[in-house]
């Protein structure tokens, strides 16, 4: 196992990464019925480039971080799942551009995907994990959770809100990248989408500013800032390999240590200008 510089591994993730999402030209023409309700662009032609943009874990150490308005200050905020703003706004922000969800979040009833206001109004992403060597079409005819029907259904209802499906090669090439700067075998699950998430922010925005991902002092075995739920392994992994994402994302931050430990907050390069 080499050691890569910070900025080898930021070139890796610019060129070895294809941040996109599907489109309906990337679908076979059997599958017409379904690929109508893609989008017609990437979400890069669509969104274009942003500034300063932020990514906001939802870790339990954000509780009383008081991050608010400094989160609600950048272009752009992701935040990841069912990560509900309202009541916390003095520690996660109350602005949400983005938010990517897993595809337990629009085919499991409880979180009432097509009814629940934190889903409208954003840039919907949407990932699922396929087969480390499946193809698109391969995936799509069987995904982990099937989600089409459900997607379908909500862009039926929501023609005009943008809503990505990221394309399943976007992970594992990720992954790629986290095995090779990590000490040890790692078993191939998909990343979190912690780092999924970042790196999508890595590929519109300037800079990105990621907050309690790396832990600050208020690290804790609360899962969520917004569930009363301790579990440790929301914070290191057990399925996801998030001990290597995390400490793939501490070797490129650009921003103090103390940044980290005070606000657990990492700021990291856009990709889209860096020279490689
Ligand atoms: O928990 P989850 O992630 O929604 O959290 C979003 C991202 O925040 C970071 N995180 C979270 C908690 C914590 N204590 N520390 C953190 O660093 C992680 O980077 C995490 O990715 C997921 O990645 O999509 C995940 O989704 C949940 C769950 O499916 C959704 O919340 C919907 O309920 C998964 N939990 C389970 O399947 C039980 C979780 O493993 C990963």
């Amino acid at each position: 196992n080499q050691q890569h510089s910070p900025h080898e591994i930021l070139c890796h993730l610019k060129y070895r990464v294809n941040m996109t999402t599907l489109k309906e030209s990337d679908l076979p023409n059997n599958t017409t019925y379904e690929s109508q309700y893609l989008p017609n662009q990437d979400i890069h032609e669509v969104v274009g480039k942003l500034r300063r943009c932020a990514v906001v874990s939802s870790a339990g150490s954000m509780r009383g971080s008081r991050l608010g308005q400094e989160i609600d200050s950048h272009d752009a905020v992701l935040r990841f799942n069912a990560a509900p703003t309202e009541d916390f706004e003095s520690d996660v922000g109350s602005k949400t551009t983005f938010r990517l969800i897993n595809s337990q979040v629009i085919t499991q009833g409880e979180f009432n995907f097509s009814t629940n206001p934190i889903y409208k109004d954003v840039i919907l992403i949407l990932w699922d994990p396929a087969p480390y060597t499946a193809d698109t079409y391969q995936w799509f005819t069987k995904p982990e959770y099937k989600f089409f029907e459900p997607y379908r259904e909500y862009r039926r209802e929501n023609p005009e809100q943008p809503f990505y499906i990221l394309k399943p090669q976007t992970l594992w090439q990720l992954w790629n990248i986290i095995q090779e700067n990590s000490p040890e075998f790692i078993h191939p699950n998909p990343p979190s989408s912690g780092s999924i998430g970042t790196l999508l922010m890595m590929n519109i925005c300037d800079e990105v500013n990621v907050y309690e991902f790396l832990p600050s002092w208020r690290q804790t075995d609360r899962c969520y800032y917004f569930r009363h739920y301790f579990d440790s392994a929301c914070t290191y992994g057990a399925y996801h390999p998030l001990l290597y994402e995390k400490n793939l994302i501490k070797k490129l931050n650009q921003g103090t240590e103390e940044n980290i430990t005070n606000n657990g907050k990492v700021t990291l390069p856009g990709l889209r200008d860096l020279p490689c």
